[in-house]
């Protein structure tokens, strides 16, 4: 929901329509990319904080510094926050706006992997080691050679192998970039023209860096057309998420100004892929974000919203809802806030 139609929303109305509660609301969470980990659930969302930066189509008014961990023993036991897990002051590449992150386990380490501004203000992601999975994670002194812009997230397929898939346009900079290269005369397409589609890349075997050059991934409509970049409302925006259903790839991400969380379907990690539908409408606050994890045998969608912070853009609280496949392998939308 775009930032000025706040002053419009009843919140103690929307908030008693919710479909699902804040999983923690000592703090601002956001972003949260869910695992199951010997058979405990762990979530590793952004840290929201006031940085005092006004709202712009940049999002330099996310101003986050740090990572917490959120851990759950059951899908309905309480959310537990494990401290401060990673800091930006400990990472010696990065210097602000510690965005989207995701995590990986590999041989009894757990890897954390977040976008960050450098000191030049331009995003690379980078990756932080620990034993733990909720840390603490002792970063890379770099990051990962031939990275850029933002929200990586890590799938391990079935043969072992690691994919990361990132990118995001506009504040997320993927704009900037053509066949992985910087310009800064780059911009978005235009609406006629092919989508910028998201990033992916197969990870090393110790997960520290890019084992290939980094491709653009394709998602596709129903006549086999790349999107375009004026289909707001399926095109890419950021958000990427990977997951194995049934043998079938789904790729999903949210549509960024449009407010939706959208999938499509493929039969390897690097697509292409075909849009099949919405799997979230629109959430309080202007951004949507998620993540898709099965816990013992069920589904369940990760998502945020603002309906905390009274639908403050940059104070996003995270969510848990149970997700519905229907036999021919879609997935039921869903309103998070009931009629
Ligand atoms: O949390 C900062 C940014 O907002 C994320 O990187 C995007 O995906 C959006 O949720």
């Amino acid at each position: 929901m775009p930032e000025d139609s706040i002053e419009h929303i009843d919140f103690v109305e929307i908030n008693k329509k919710a479909i699902s509660k804040p999983l923690v609301s000592h703090l601002y969470t956001a972003d949260p990319s869910a695992h199951v980990f010997n058979g405990k659930i762990y979530i590793y969302p952004s840290h929201d904080i006031e940085a005092g930066i006004p709202f712009n189509d940049n999002g330099d008014h996310f101003g986050m510094e740090d990572y917490h961990v959120i851990s759950m023993d059951t899908i309905d036991s309480k959310a537990i926050d494990n401290g401060v897990a990673l800091h930006v002051k400990d990472v010696p590449w990065a210097e602000r706006q510690m965005w989207a992150p995701d995590a990986a386990y590999k041989n009894g380490k757990y890897y954390l992997f977040f976008p960050a501004k450098r000191h030049d203000g331009i995003f690379q992601i980078g990756v932080a080691i620990s034993d733990s999975p909720v840390g603490p994670f002792i970063p890379e002194p770099e990051a990962i050679k031939g990275s850029y812009t933002i929200d990586p997230a890590v799938f391990e397929d079935e043969d072992g192998n690691y994919y990361m898939y990132f990118g995001g346009i506009w504040g997320g900079q993927l704009q900037k970039y053509r066949n992985n290269k910087y310009a800064d005369d780059n911009q978005e397409p235009l609406a006629n023209e092919p989508e910028l589609g998201p990033i992916v890349a197969r990870l090393t075997d110790d997960l520290k860096q890019f084992d290939e050059e980094p491709k653009e991934i394709e998602i596709l409509d129903e006549n086999g057309k790349v999107l375009l970049a004026g289909d707001n409302d399926r095109r890419f925006f950021e958000a990427s998420w990977m997951h194995k259903y049934n043998g079938k790839y789904y790729f999903s991400y949210s549509t960024g100004d449009t407010h939706f969380i959208c999938y499509a379907k493929g039969d390897n990690p690097y697509g292409p892929f075909t849009y099949q539908g919405k799997i979230l409408n629109p959430v309080i606050g202007w951004t949507s974000h998620h993540s898709i994890c099965e816990v013992e045998g069920k589904w369940y969608l990760f998502y945020h919203d603002s309906s905390l912070s009274k639908g403050i853009t940059h104070l996003r609280s995270v969510k848990v809802t149970e997700i519905t496949y229907k036999e021919d392998g879609s997935i039921v939308t869903i309103n998070p806030y009931k009629e």
